[in-house]
């Protein structure tokens, strides 16, 4: 209505528009030449930062700008600082955007923000991506950077926001603005201070109740792990929940209910039918593929670590996962609980076990792209890309119900496709960056047990985001108890026993769990603890004194 254009209506148009450009191309670089005009509106730098893979975002966004006339020069995912820079300087862009979806690029944000200041770059700064907010734009970015750092919430807005920094006009007023609003955000961060927590033994001592019994644990099929060739796409088309999709469409609702919708239903059914069409040649046509690897081991909980052994006389440990527990007040009767508890700690002396996977559908989405991309069909592209995370969590879905059914407790299961995707069963599949374990690092160790590289192909950037980028991993949790939740904030107790936990310098500690810090590390209180204990480890700045460095 009222000549809104959706988001699918806007990539879809493009690919008429951009094989029109294609072929008027050379007439028009002829005439250009010959007249001395015809200019884009602005030229913007798209880059995905280094580390990150996702790019689904921040391709639509792309599109959205060339079709509102601006030139946009795509640098693609993991792209360093330095090339950024490099390319921003010589093609003279007017804007740079940043794209992130794991929270390790966020910390790369800040980095390239602060090389912007270093070189004396002048243009505006875009954020976005899932894991991107204003706020944290806000309070760690746009303080790094001095000529304008804006977060963009989606891709409809980008075209808003793009147009206001370009015009000489508005863009000054548009600057000032939003550097105002930032300022007061970052008043209130500091208003706020941090949450009152408890400490961290206070929080141990409050740790989940579960009273363990042999006969409630389940014993897995198998244990050591299992690889998963090639896994019939057809088989895992059914486990797909298809209202992340929509989303990403910038469509909002559920499906199939939205398919109902007054504003939007119709738009979503078109989408939908065009996303059978392409999925149902990749899967005749075998055009993606499909791999992946578990296995179950032996484990126990020691405090809040989980180890896994070799083999039932549980006396050799393959590796320790690290845990990390909730430290919020809570009201009597709730827990703070770490994944940990969900396993039989070691000390009750009963034989629980772990499950662990990685799954890749990204396998060929280069390729299928690459045919797109040749042809102009941005559309298509996005949608391959679309389709394999879908296929990728549905490969997650759909190894969950095997691994319950390896594991015994899932054969009685009587679950529709809405029951899975609601979560209906027990068990659960936290995956490393998931709120319950925000510490993507252990994806490091989920690899090696796993060797997940040589077994499925996904490798692991140096920010621990997987390629291809359609890739889930994670550990499975068998308990009846077992539950997602959030660990949110942590204090500097939690932070100093994990790093020791952990064996990783107190700083990288710092560094990967910035977002669940309550603290500000460099701040003095923080820096007197560490300071001026000259024992220490080397590689750690704890000042304490390890031996394992
Ligand atoms: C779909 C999804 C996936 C898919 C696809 C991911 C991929 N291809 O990279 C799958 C299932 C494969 C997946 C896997 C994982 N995911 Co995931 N995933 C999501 C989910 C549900 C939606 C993200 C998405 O695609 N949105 C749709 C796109 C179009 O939106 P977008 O990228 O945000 O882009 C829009 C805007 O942000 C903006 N924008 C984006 N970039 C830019 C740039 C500029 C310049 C501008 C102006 C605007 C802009 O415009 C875009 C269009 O509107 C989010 C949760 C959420 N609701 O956001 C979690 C989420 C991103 N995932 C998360 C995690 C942790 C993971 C895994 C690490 C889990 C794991 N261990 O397996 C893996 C990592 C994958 C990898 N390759 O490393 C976390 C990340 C946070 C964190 N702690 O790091 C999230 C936030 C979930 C959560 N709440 O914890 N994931």
């Amino acid at each position: 209505g009222a000549g809104k254009m959706f988001l699918p209506q806007v990539v879809k148009s493009a690919r008429v528009m951009k094989k029109a450009v294609a072929y008027l191309l050379p007439f028009m670089e002829a005439e250009k030449l010959a007249s001395g005009n015809h200019q884009a509106q602005g030229k913007i730098l798209l880059a995905t930062v280094k580390g990150d893979v996702h790019d689904i975002g921040k391709n639509i966004v792309g599109v959205v700008l060339g079709c509102n006339n601006y030139q946009v020069i795509d640098l693609g995912v993991m792209v360093p600082c330095d090339k950024i820079l490099a390319v921003a300087r010589e093609q003279k862009v007017d804007i740079i955007g940043l794209s992130g979806l794991i929270t390790p690029s966020l910390d790369e944000m800040v980095h390239v923000a602060k090389e912007m200041t270093r070189e004396g770059v002048q243009v505006p700064l875009l954020i976005g991506g899932a894991t991107t907010s204003k706020a944290h734009t806000a309070v760690k970015i746009a303080p790094a950077y001095r000529h304008g750092v804006v977060h963009v919430l989606d891709a409809s807005r980008a075209v808003g926001v793009v147009g206001s920094l370009i015009s000489p006009e508005q863009k000054a007023a548009f600057v000032e603005k939003t550097r105002s609003e930032q300022e007061h955000a970052r008043k209130a961060y500091a208003d706020r201070g941090p949450k009152s927590l408890l400490s961290f033994e206070q929080a141990h001592a409050k740790r989940i109740p579960i009273k363990w019994r042999a006969e409630d644990i389940p014993t897995p099929a198998f244990t050591g792990l299992r690889v998963l060739e090639a896994v019939p796409l057809d088989r895992l088309v059914p486990f797909i929940d298809w209202t992340p999709f929509f989303h990403t469409w910038e469509l909002r609702g559920r499906y199939p209910g939205i398919f109902n919708d007054p504003t939007v239903g119709s738009k979503a059914k078109e989408l939908f039918d065009d996303a059978q069409n392409l999925l149902k040649e990749i899967v005749d046509k075998k055009l993606l593929t499909a791999r992946g690897v578990y296995g179950f081991y032996p484990a126990n909980g020691v405090d809040d670590d989980i180890e896994l052994y070799g083999d039932e006389s549980r006396s050799h440990v393959l590796t320790t996962f690290h845990t990390l527990r909730q430290q919020s007040e809570k009201p009597d009767g709730q827990y703070n609980v770490a994944l940990a508890d969900y396993v039989a700690p070691k000390s009750a002396g009963l034989k629980d076990y772990l499950g662990a996977f990685a799954v890749t559908a990204g396998i060929g989405v280069d390729a299928l792209c690459a045919r797109f991309e040749k042809d102009h069909d941005d559309y298509n592209s996005i949608m391959v890309k679309a389709l394999a995370d879908r296929l990728a969590e549905a490969f997650a879905e759909w190894l969950h119900k095997q691994a319950r059914d390896e594991w015994g407790y899932g054969k009685d299961e009587q679950l529709s496709s809405e029951d899975l995707i609601r979560e209906r069963y027990r068990g659960i599949r936290p995956a490393p960056g998931y709120p319950a374990c925000p510490d993507h690092t252990e994806k490091r160790l989920l690899f090696d047990l796993l060797q997940a590289e040589k077994n499925t192909g996904i490798t692991l950037t140096e920010t621990y985001a997987m390629l291809p980028a359609s890739s889930v991993s994670g550990l499975y949790f068998a308990h009846s108890e077992s539950r997602y939740f959030a660990v949110g904030k942590i204090g500097r107790d939690q932070v100093l026993d994990y790093h020791v936990r952990k064996q990783m310098a107190l700083e990288a500690v710092e560094r990967w769990l910035s977002p669940n810090l309550n603290y500000d590390p460099d701040e003095a209180g923080a820096t007197e603890i560490n300071a001026g204990r000259s024992t220490g480890t080397p590689g750690c700045s704890c000042g304490q004194s390890h031996g394992w460095v």
